[in-house]
Order: structure tokens, then C-alpha cells, then sequence
């Protein structure tokens, strides 16, 4: 394999012998491509011609893959509820770790390494002061953790050092803790080496609401920004929300004009360093990590190192085709970009 192949070269013409040896399915005809509008409009400039939009041709297998972006935004996962003797409310959840081959684009699958089947794992959800109780199994080939952010006892910490360290393939472990602080969190795989684990697909959001709840709005969304290095030469080939490239761009999200929107924005994308979210026709308040009621900018563009998150809140004045996509316009063009569409 050549190593010193740039991605850009990738793309355009190198991915066969590339795919061949990392053992990856055929291209086919769905490689990455300009082409036509996905949405089928000619609001793009043109059909296939200079001005017309990247994206993908086809469809990945949702069904086969074992989730489907568009429902993966409003899939919260609150657990087995039920109530401790002290009256603490007790939220159960029970996490494998599989190795899982899933298609990223149309024609291209990559074995993964997952939490419960799906990229990104569960959204844990639950309220500030909630126990919290997870029951996770490895059902994966190589040892794995759950390493959540929050405030926790050392042993439930989920790295190699502290507590059971790496669970094992064919090990369990339980890992329990009171939720705290408020916001908006994550969860992740922290055996090494750390960027293939992470990499892989082992990682999750987990959002702690606080005690009296956020303000009510009419639609709450998730959305995790990451990438998938393919060819496993630490170079990140293609970018997503919620893992499928230009998923959103085909299935845009369809809200409401003046609909109240609050999106909890989790980046874990691993060898870059920065990712960003910019919001077309429009600003938005931004409330950093989700553990603070007041927001801390109004902007239409904010950016999030690995690890970073942030709770975004707006709602669209006019109907239309809005963007969302990463202001790293490299990131957008391999597919990190998607589109709001705002109903009458
Ligand atoms: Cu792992």
C-alpha cells in the first residue's frame, strides 16, 4: 500500500487497490462522486456539472447496518426504570460490545467495533442525581471499557489502571454511579491504543438533564460528528454526523418554521484535531458541554476539539433548504453535511 497517498487521491482514483488490501468490499459504481442533486431539485447549480454538490450514490443497507441516521436523532435511551430504598431513581442499562461490520457509504464496509450493534452506541439518558447502572458484557474479539465523562468513583472510571481495568473478550463488568454534573456528555472505549478504539466505533452520548428539566422546545436531536479511516493508515477518509456521510443531505430533518430546536452536539472524531458545526440562514444559542441554563454565545459557528460537546438552540424565521454542515470545508466535502428542511 502507498502510504504517502493522499485521501484527496484516494478518493479521486486510488481506492480500489486500497480497498483489496484492507479487505474492504468493492466499489462498485457508488464510489464517492459529484454528481446530481440528491434531493432530486436543481438547487444545486446544475445537474452534475462543476457546481453541483458532493456527495455518495445509492444507499447503505440501514437495515443490515442495524440503525438508520435519521432515527438515531431522537433515540433516547432512558434505561429499565425502577427505585432504590432510598428513594433514588434507579436507570439499568445493558451494553455488548460486538464487532460489527457496517456499511459507511454505498459499497463500503468497515469492520467496526461497536456498542450494542450500532455507531454511536445508545443515548444514555437521565436525569442529575439518577443512579446509574451498566451492565456491560464484551462480546467483542479484543478487551474493551466504558469510560464515561461525568463525575464518578475511581473504579468506575472505566481505563486499564483503576477498578477491573480491561474487561476482556467473554468478560463483564457493571459499572455504577450517581449522574452528575448536569449537561450534556459522552461515553467511550479507553483501552489502548486509545484512537483505534475510539476510531473503531466504541463510543456514545450520554446527557444528564438537570433537576428541573431545560425549557421546553419542540424537537431535541443528537448528533455526533465523527470520521472513519478506512484504509487504517491514521487518516480519517470520510466524515459524518451520526456516521453516514451526507445522510442528512439525502434525508434532510424536517422541521417546522419557528419550531424551538435544541441539538446535543457530541465531537469524538479521532486524528483530526478540530471539528465545527455551522448552521446556514440563521444563529443559534450555545450552551458549552450543556452545564450551564444560560447560554454562552449567539453565533452560527462554533468549533469542538475530541471530546467536546455543546447544546445548540435555534428556530428557523423562513421555509426552506437550510445547510448544516462542518465549517472544515474538507470535512464537508467527505461528507459532513447535511440539510435542515423547514416546513410551512
Ligand atoms: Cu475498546
Amino acid at each position: 500500500m502507498n502510504k504517502r497517498l493522499s485521501r484527496r487521491e484516494f478518493i479521486k482514483g486510488g481506492a480500489m487497490g486500497l480497498l483489496g488490501v484492507a479487505g474492504i468490499a468493492a466499489l462498485g459504481q457508488n464510489a464517492l462522486k459529484t454528481g446530481v442533486s440528491p434531493l432530486g431539485q436543481d438547487n444545486h447549480g446544475g445537474h452534475g456539472g462543476h457546481n453541483a454538490m458532493p456527495t455518495t450514490v445509492g444507499e447503505v443497507d440501514h437495515q443490515r447496518n442495524g440503525f438508520d441516521p435519521s432515527e438515531l436523532l431522537t433515540d433516547f435511551d432512558y434505561g429499565e426504570v425502577s427505585t432504590l430504598e432510598n428513594g433514588q431513581t434507579l436507570r439499568e442499562y445493558r451494553i455488548t460490545a460486538v464487532n460489527k461490520e457496517i456499511e459507511i457509504v454505498p459499497g463500503i464496509k468497515y469492520p467496526a467495533w461497536t456498542y450494542n450493534g450500532r455507531i454511536p452506541g445508545p443515548t444514555i439518558r437521565c436525569t442529575e442525581g439518577d443512579r446509574i447502572r451498566i451492565h456491560f458484557a464484551n462480546g467483542s474479539s479484543h478487551p474493551h471499557t466504558m469510560h464515561f465523562h461525568g463525575v464518578h468513583p475511581a473504579e468506575m472510571d472505566g481505563v486499564p489502571s483503576t477498578g477491573p481495568g480491561v474487561i476482556p473478550p467473554g468478560g463483564q463488568f457493571t459499572y455504577e454511579f450517581d449522574a452528575e454534573p448536569f449537561g450534556l456528555h459522552l461515553y467511550h472505549c479507553h483501552a489502548f491504543p486509545l484512537a483505534r478504539h475510539i476510531a473503531k466505533g466504541l463510543y456514545g452520548v450520554f446527557i444528564i438533564d438537570p433537576k428541573n428539566g431545560r425549557p421546553s422546545v419542540e424537537r431535541e436531536f443528537v448528533m455526533v460528528m465523527s470520521g472513519f479511516d478506512i484504509d487504517f493508515d491514521d487518516v480519517n477518509d470520510f466524515y459524518a454526523v451520526n456516521t453516514i456521510p451526507f445522510h442528512y443531505d439525502k434525508h434532510p430533518i424536517q422541521i417546522g418554521v419557528g419550531e424551538k430546536v435544541r441539538l446535543y452536539l457530541v465531537n469524538i472524531l479521532e486524528f483530526d484535531l478540530i471539528n465545527s458545526f455551522h448552521l446556514h440562514a440563521n444563529f443559534f444559542n450555545y450552551y458549552p458541554t450543556g452545564t450551564s441554563l444560560q447560554p454562552s454565545e449567539f453565533t452560527d459557528t462554533i468549533m469542538q476539539t475530541q471530546a467536546q460537546r455543546g447544546i445548540l438552540e435555534f428556530s428557523y424565521k423562513y421555509p426552506g433548504l437550510y445547510m448544516f454542515h462542518a465549517h472544515n470545508t474538507e470535512f464537508a466535502e467527505l461528507g459532513w453535511t447535511g440539510n435542515f428542511e423547514v416546513l410551512p
